[in-house]
Parts: structure tokens; C-alpha cells; sequence
């Protein structure tokens, strides 16, 4: 079955409307903000809910709003399975949820059916909107960089390049899926990243602290938002 995942990419307003000259960095930086999979699926009550999920949207609203015009570009982006994605358990005949398989060479942890396409998993009810996608085959998607085997890439890092973005403030869930691949592969592609600790939630208290050391052992800030005053 050729099953695609797909993870929207979105350039917000600020983005799309204010993406060339709306730098008011006065610390001479080039900042993005990546909202990441703030969605139905991921908070109470959704198919692969994130407890408090719910949370981090006041937070990631306010640091939005409050820092708007030193956010040269804002991405926000989704989680977006087909149907039977290879990643979902009910693919694979005698497996169950958060048990791992090795797929392409890869470790791959089994989830749920999750934020399915066109299934109650569209943005939620927050100014979260998207307009960018991206796609890809057999393999999972967690950073919104790179596939989780670096096969394949989106165009996340071709768009900051294009907009000279050299920092990045990572919002979203899940800390210890999602955020923390986009937050690694961030620093790979050589952005200096922070990671907004009360703007996010883990799935799993032994995998975020795993995030928690890779974030350390990378040189990735994991920050509060009362200290991005200083940072930006
Ligand atoms: C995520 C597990 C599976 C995430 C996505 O957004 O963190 N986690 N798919
Ligand atoms: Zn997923």
C-alpha cells in the first residue's frame, strides 16, 4: 500500500504576510518560532493524547503575541497520518500500541491511529492555521525537518535559509517526539535552538527525560518563557 504521512507546514499570518522585512530583532537575530502539532489528536480526549497538551496553547498564544515582531517567520505545523500509516500499530498483524519495531533499519514505536487525515485532526480552535505540506512514504515523520531515517527532508529548512533565520524558539507537542527531533535536527542544520519548557508536554516521563539529556548533551537551551525577554 503506497500510504502517505504528511506533515503541514504552516507559515502563519506573520509569516506568509510579513516573512521579508518584519525583523525587529534588535538583538541582531533571525528568529523563527515552530508551533509544533498543537492539534486535536495530541490533546485530552484525542487519539494519542499528550496529558496537559491542552496547556501549552495560552503559553504558546501569549509568547506569539507578546513577541510578535521578533518573530521573523512563525511555522506552525501537523501531524498528518494517512489512513493505515506504517506507523500505527493496527498496521502490523499482532501488534500493539508503544511496543517498537524496527522498520528500514529504524527503531519505530508503534502509536495508535492518530491524527489521521481529514479526521477531526485539523488545527485547533487556537489562530493556529496552516499552509504548508509535505510528504512522504513508509516512514514516520517526527522533526519537522527531516523523516525520522534522514531519508527525506521538507522544505522547513530551505524556507528559513531563505529568510537568513539563524535562531529557533520550538513550542509544541510532543516534547519527547516531536519537539525534541525537530529541536535535534535544528541544531544539526546549525540553528542555535531553544526550547520553550512550559510551552510544551511529553508523552512519557522516561522519554522526556531522555529528551532532556539529548537536549543537554546538543547545547539546545530548554528555556522558560520568562527568559525569552533575554533571549530574543
Ligand atoms: C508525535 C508520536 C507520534 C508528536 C507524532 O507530535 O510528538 N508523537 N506522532
Ligand atoms: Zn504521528
Amino acid at each position: 500500500v503506497f500510504c502517505f504521512m504528511a506533515l503541514v507546514l504552516a507559515l502563519t499570518t506573520s509569516g506568509l504576510v510579513n516573512l521579508v522585512g518584519a525583523d525587529g530583532a534588535s538583538s541582531g537575530k533571525k528568529v523563527a518560532l515552530l508551533i509544533i502539532d498543537v492539534q486535536e489528536c495530541f490533546l485530552p480526549g484525542g487519539s494519542l493524547s499528550v496529558n496537559e497538551g491542552n496547556e501549552v496553547i495560552p503559553v504558546i498564544n501569549w509568547i506569539r503575541e507578546a513577541y510578535e515582531d521578533k518573530f521573523s517567520v512563525v511555522a506552525v505545523t501537523k501531524d498528518w497520518h494517512c489512513a493505515r500509516h506504517v506507523s500505527f500499530a493496527s498496521s502490523h498483524s499482532g501488534k500493539t500500541p508503544f511496543e517498537d519495531v524496527t522498520l528500514r533499519e529504524i527503531n519505530q514505536t508503534l502509536w495508535p491511529d492518530h491524527c489521521v487525515q481529514n479526521v477531526g485532526s485539523g488545527p485547533t480552535s487556537s489562530k493556529l492555521d496552516a499552509t504548508l505540506k509535505r510528504e512522504a512514504s513508509d516512514v514516520d515523520f517526527y522533526s519537522s525537518f527531516y523523516d525520522i531515517g534522514r531519508f527525506g527532508m521538507t522544505n522547513l529548512h530551505s524556507t528559513l535559509q531563505s529568510h537568513g533565520i539563524d535562531t529557533i524558539i520550538i513550542t509544541g507537542l510532543a516534547l519527547d517526539y516531536c519537539v525534541k527531533y525537530s529541536a535535534l535536527d535544528g541544531q544539526f542544520l546549525g540553528y542555535k535552538v531553544y526550547v520553550v519548557q512550559d510551552a510544551t508536554r511529553s508523552v512519557a516521563m522516561d522519554t522526556s527525560n531522555e529528551a532532556l539529556t539529548e537536549f543537554s548533551e546538543h547545547g539546545i537551551d530548554y528555556i522558560d518563557t520568562t527568559m525569552l525577554g533575554g533571549v530574543l
